[in-house]
């Protein structure tokens, strides 16, 4: 793997940034003090009339265009300014931002700090073997990515192309997702434990020509053969013409026509890579996730827009300052790895720490130690990892010096009251705010968060409370209506456009506009639901859709039947979600079975199992599969969730009305195989 280079030859920041088109960086410095909204958000300094961070936040929704023209002119660094700073008509589903601003993302994350400041830490790895982490400075990070720049570029990846990432959290992974920007490809980064077909499927619909992968995975102590998978899967892929491959490991691999050594090419290149010149529109990356039919959906992200609203959000809700190092241990193939492993905290000059392994490996002590060794300072994981390590004891977490923690951040699923209690008296010491974060795939960066809220402002466990900088949640009622009250319930959607949200689906904009615009036209629906208290804090109460959250990732129970169905001996399938103490959410599969198929029941299980984890990925496997003779349908043909969703959480008094059912008998039959199933 890619080590970083004691010897700088030349410098490889890019020079046009000194130019004087565009204005330095200047984060964190106060430049015109105008009371104490400027001392807390330098940006703010022009808003005038406004002091206190509520009140900023009503000015940021109700001058949307004021607030983030002025964010986004300091914070960012342009080549040419942008004249208008939006065009959205959510009803039809326009969202633009910072039309005619141009820009280099990769610059924005690496030369401007290269310039102020080129041996601050930009990168610590965490390695999966503990105790070995590797640090890379900003001058490193920038020559790596002008090396696979100029890699790509040499190999024909042009402007416009997507490259498709299938790596583990690395800094290599890091680099080749900012080298995309830098020349202006975009990026599609596949989490590394889908499957080959998993892995296809997306590769096909991004068009992507060209894959980076390594040679194996290492995760907690376990090697995978990520190669051997993308070999798998570019079988049906015909547009991919090369694969990069990097040793992450020593062991060779097979290597075919189609693949390039990527550590001993990247040797050959320069360290200086032109930037290219981005319109703040142009597509940054596809990051494809499950909604609620068998089709994942490839969400397109911009440059301008999204990169400012990782770094603000990394700034504000976990009050990063310059020096922290900030510890968020999501994996790069998911959202949360690409908002605040990457580009949040590089456009903001920080420290990040990109974590390889898991939270029980050696031992689950793993993520405390790392804290002590590294000096974290803000710490974002998710529920489920603080469900597993409570069962642990806090011995493992008081073993460790915690003393840096100075934020908490939770993400990806509700955070039940017992577990943040313990992430805040444990963990923090009672000492470090919880930040419940609240945010999607599809809204770029968080939502809601308790934070930036002012210092003695109250927080309540397990919610996401406050809507961050230009954001206005509203939740509505079953006729589509805006609920003013408080102390209510409803569909969450946001009332207006914000830069970080995702422009579309790749290749489906009317399913784009289907899924989010047309629910509730004129608001972006987020398809989860949320109660308002009484004091007006936010709480989010799960999906509306048949998307499911298992250990905070997110799969439609469509595609686990697709994959279900497609078994010779069964007829159909449905699956739905249950409650689980440590995955927040375990799949449960009712299957059908083709007449006249005899076959024992735990074989077809097993069987099961392994096409979802083939087709799908592990976490997506049913913790239970129940064989029914008939599920419950309407007359109409519509299987009756709701009535399954009852069954498994054994609330037979809330099973409901059931006199729309085709058959009401199937259910006493599913009631009893239930019972049978959870006594074995
Ligand atoms: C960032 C991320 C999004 C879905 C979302 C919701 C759930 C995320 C949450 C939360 C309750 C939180 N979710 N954060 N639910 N409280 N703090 O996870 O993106 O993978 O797209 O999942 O996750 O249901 O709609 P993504």
């Amino acid at each position: 793997m890619w080590l970083p280079c004691r010897c700088a030859l030349k410098s490889a920041a890019a020079s046009f940034s000194r130019s004087g088109v565009f204005e330095p960086p200047c984060l964190n410095v106060v430049r015109r003090s105008s009371g104490n909204v400027a001392a807390f958000m330098p940006e703010a300094a022009g808003f005038l009339g406004v002091s206190g961070r509520d009140a900023l936040q009503d000015f940021s929704v109700s001058d949307g265009d004021g607030f983030w023209a002025a964010v986004a002119r300091q914070r960012l660094s342009w080549i040419r300014p942008f004249h208008r700073v939006q065009d959205c008509d959510l009803s039809r589903g326009r969202i633009k931002w910072f039309e005619g601003g141009q820009l280099n993302v990769s610059v924005n994350c690496l030369d401007r700090h290269v310039h102020t400041c080129p041996e601050r830490v930009a990168l610590i790895w965490e390695r999966d073997e503990k105790g070995s982490e590797v640090r890379y400075t900003y001058r490193e990070l920038l020559e790596m990515t002008c090396r696979v720049g100029n890699l790509l570029r040499r190999h024909g990846v042009k402007k416009g192309d997507c490259v498709t990432i299938y790596m583990p959290t690395c800094p290599l992974a890091v680099a080749s997702m900012l080298a995309c920007a830098r020349i202006g490809a975009a990026h599609n980064v596949v989490f590394a434990g889908f499957s080959a077909d998993a892995l296809a499927e997306r590769i096909r619909d991004a068009e992507s020509s060209t894959v980076i992968t390594v040679n194996q995975g290492l995760r907690g102590g376990k090697v995978t053969e990520l190669k051997r998978t993308v070999d798998a899967a570019v079988q049906s892929c015909p547009s991919v013409r090369r694969v990069f491959v990097a040793m992450r490991t020593d062991n060779p691999v097979a290597m075919t026509a189609r693949d390039i050594p990527m550590d001993e090419e990247m040797l050959k290149e320069d360290v200086v890579c032109e930037p290219a010149v981005m319109d703040s529109e142009d597509v940054l990356f596809l990051l494809y996730t499950s909604g609620s039919t068998g089709k994942p959906k490839g969400l397109v992200h911009t440059q301008a827009g999204y990169l400012l609203y990782a770094a603000l959000t990394h700034r504000y809700v976990f009050n990063y300052h310059d020096g922290d190092v900030f510890g968020c241990v999501a994996d790069i193939g998911w959202i949360t790895g690409h908002s605040y492993a990457v580009y949040g905290p590089l456009a903001n000059g920080g420290t990040t720490v990109l974590f390889e392994s898991t939270p029980v490996y050696p031992d689950p002590g793993r993520y405390w130690d790392m804290v002590e060794r590294l000096k974290v300072n803000q710490f974002y994981g998710a529920p489920t990892a603080i469900r597993l390590l409570i069962k642990y004891g806090d011995q493992w977490v008081k073993k460790y010096d915690r003393s840096t923690l100075k934020t908490l951040g939770s993400v990806g699923e509700p955070i039940n009251t017992e577990a943040w209690e313990w992430y805040h008296r444990v963990v923090g010491e009672g000492r470090c705010p919880v930040v419940d974060t609240w945010w999607q795939t599809e809204t770029g960066g968080i939502c809601i968060a308790p934070k930036p809220s002012d210092p003695d402002a109250e927080i309540v466990p397990g919610m996401a409370m406050r809507p961050f900088f230009g954001i206005k949640p509203v939740l509505m009622d079953t006729e589509g209506k805006v609920q003013t009250s408080n102390n209510i319930s409803g569909a969450l959607c946001i009332a207006q456009p914000w830069p970080g949200m995702a422009r579309t689906i790749h290749n489906h904009h009317q399913r784009f506009i289907d899924t989010y615009c047309q629910p509730y036209p004129g608001y972006f629906f987020t398809g989860d639901g949320a109660y308002r208290s009484e004091e007006g804090y936010y709480q989010i109460t799960g999906r509306l859709d048949d998307v499911i959250n298992v250990s905070g990732h997110r799969i439609g129970t469509a595609e686990i039947e697709d994959v279900v169905n497609q078994c010779p001996s069964v007829a159909e399938s449905a699956v739905i979600g249950y409650s689980h103490n440590i995955k927040g959410q375990g799949v449960y599969a009712f299957v059908v079975l083709k007449k006249g198929v005899n076959v024992q029941e735990a074989d077809l299980s097993k069987q099961l199992s392994n096409m979802v984890s083939e087709k799908i990925a592990k976490y997506a496997c049913p913790d239970f599969i129940q064989f029914v003779k008939r599920l419950p349908k309407t007359r109409s043909g519509k299987i009756m969730r709701r009535v399954l969703r009852k069954v498994v959480e054994c609330d037979l008094d809330g099973l409901g009305d059931l006199s729309t059912l085709d058959d009401p008998a199937a259910i006493q039959e599913i009631i009893q195989g239930h019972e049978k199933l959870l006594r074995k």
